[in-house]
């Protein structure tokens, strides 16, 4: 897949009065690199016409598109790809689905990571590294020393999610992340593209240092 530093994911709750599409089209503005569907308000056709809706957005910009859960939403618009949690269809059965598409899988511990690696995930999450209340039923924060161990096992890419804000993402970067995922952070803010160029020039400027030129 293409690689890809900061990635938002859809939380409507985080900006009401606000659409959105404007909403993500700000976050691509400021420079996301992938743009995530998630919507667990289990109002199917609501959520297929945000899905077509953000996949004409995410096309105009060339930004890589990701759909949260529905294999079936994903292929139907033609996302790029389908996230999906430990609790969803298998691996295997993802990929028959998907084909060449990406996949991406939640991991909470290192030996979830190793079996995505294993099983032929495109990239993983590794969260949630601090609190957060945006995921509900979701593990105990698994801190940055998850993110040292994924640093230093996994070879497919990985993307630190959890509680990330501006003020905390340089002890994420530190940790070894290179790629860093939020929520809250972005989609609340008051001026969504300076907060992701925020984030962007944090994780640049560590690439530089780490060496990484993509
Ligand atoms: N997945 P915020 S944590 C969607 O750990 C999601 O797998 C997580 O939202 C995981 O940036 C999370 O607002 C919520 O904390 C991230």
């Amino acid at each position: 897949m293409k690689d890809f530093k900061l990635y938002a994911i859809t939380g409507e709750q985080f900006h009401p009065g606000r659409d959105m599409l404007d909403v993500m089209e700000q976050a691509i503005l400021g420079g996301v690199d992938i743009i995530q569907l998630r919507d667990k308000s289990g109002d199917i056709e609501a959520i297929r016409k945000k899905a077509v809706a953000l996949r004409q957005l995410t096309a105009k910009y060339g930004v890589t598109y990701i759909v949260n859960d529905y294999i079936d939403i994903a292929l139907e618009v033609d996302a790029d790809g389908v996230h999906l949690g430990q609790g969803d269809v298998p691996l295997a059965e993802a990929r028959r689905r998907m084909g060449k598409k990406i996949i991406g899988i939640s991991t909470h511990a290192i030996e979830e990571a190793i079996q995505a690696e294993r099983d032929g995930a495109d990239y993983i999450g590794v969260g949630p590294i601090y609190p957060t209340k945006t995921k509900e039923d979701v593990v105990d924060p698994v801190t940055v020393s998850y993110v040292k161990e994924v640093a230093s096992t996994i070879k497919i890419p990985f993307v630190a999610i959890g509680g990330i804000k501006l003020h905390n993402v340089d002890e994420v970067i530190k940790a070894g992340a290179t790629r860093i995922c939020a929520v809250s952070e972005i989609v609340g803010s008051d001026d969504i593209q300076r907060t992701c160029r925020e984030f962007l020039s944090k994780l640049e400027k560590a690439r530089a240092i780490h060496g990484i030129d993509h």
